[in-house]
C-alpha cells in the first residue's frame, strides 16, 4: 500500500498515472499548493523543499520524493514500464531529459507566458524558443519510433509517462500540437489509455484533458 501526496500538476500526474497503470492500491492525500498546504509543519516534516509529489511505501516504511525517482522506484519494484535489457539506459536517459529539460523549461515558460504575461518580453521569447526546441527534439524521436525510448523495439515506459503530462499543458506554453505531428500522434495514443484518463484526474477533476 502507498500514500500519494499530490496536486493536479504535471509532476503529480506522472506518479498517479503510473500508480493507475500498475493497478496499485493507494491513498490520495491532496496538498493544495495554491492555498499553501505545502508549507504546513506536517508536510514540511516529509518534504525538504515543500514540493509534491511524495509517496510513502507502507511495506518499506519510507517516503520518496522527486517524481523521476518515484517513477523509477515503482517501475523497478513491480518490474513494469522500465526495460531490464539494454534499453534500460535509454529509458533512463529520456527520463532524465524530462527532469532536466522538459520540466524546468516548460515551468519557466508557464511562469512568463501564462501566469505573468507582459512582465518580461525577453523571458517570454527565450522560454518560448527553448520550449519549441524541446518539441522539435521530441518530434524527431517520435518520427522514428512509436514511443520515446527503446528505439524500434521500444514500448510505453516511465519516460513517456514523465513527458506526457507536460505535453498536456501545451496550451499554457502556447504550442499548437498540429505543428508537431509525431508528438500529437503519440500524445493521442497515450491519452486513450484508461489508466491515463484516471491518473490525470488525481486528486480531483480540474479540467478535461486538452486535445
Ligand atoms: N523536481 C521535483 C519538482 C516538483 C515540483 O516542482 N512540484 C511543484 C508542483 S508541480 C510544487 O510542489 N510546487 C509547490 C512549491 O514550490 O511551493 C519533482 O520532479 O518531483
Amino acid at each position: 500500500m502507498f500514500d500519494l501526496y499530490t496536486w493536479p500538476t504535471p509532476n503529480g500526474r506522472k506518479v498517479s498515472i503510473l500508480l493507475e497503470e500498475l493497478e496499485l492500491d493507494y491513498n490520495i492525500i491532496p496538498i493544495d499548493i495554491d492555498k499553501g498546504d505545502q508549507f504546513s509543519e506536517k508536510f514540511k516534516s516529509i518534504s525538504v523543499d515543500n514540493k509534491i509529489p511524495i509517496i510513502y511505501d507502507h511495506n518499506e516504511k519510507i517516503y520518496i520524493r522527486e517524481s523521476g525517482i518515484i517513477l523509477m522506484y515503482l517501475a523497478d519494484k513491480f518490474g513494469k514500464f522500465i526495460p531490464s535489457d539494454e534499453n534500460r539506459v535509454d529509458t533512463l536517459q529520456w527520463l532524465m531529459w524530462q527532469m532536466s529539460s522538459v520540466g524546468p523549461i516548460f515551468g519557466q515558460a508557464h511562469h512568463f507566458l501564462y501566469y505573468n504575461p507582459g512582465k518580461s518580453e525577453y523571458s517570454e521569447l527565450r522560454f518560448k524558443k527553448i520550449t519549441n526546441k524541446i518539441y522539435k527534439i521530441l518530434n524527431n524521436q517520435l518520427n522514428k519510433y512509436k514511443f520515446v525510448s527503446g528505439g524500434k523495439k521500444g514500448n510505453y515506459t516511465i519516460a513517456d509517462m514523465a513527458i506526457w503530462p507536460w505535453i498536456a499543458r501545451h496550451k499554457r506554453h502556447q504550442v499548437n500540437l498540429n505543428d508537431y505531428p509525431s508528438v500529437y500522434r503519440w500524445y493521442k495514443e497515450i491519452y486513450n489509455r484508461p489508466a491515463v484518463q484516471k491518473g490525470y484526474h488525481v486528486p480531483h477533476f480540474e479540467e478535461e484533458i486538452p486535445l
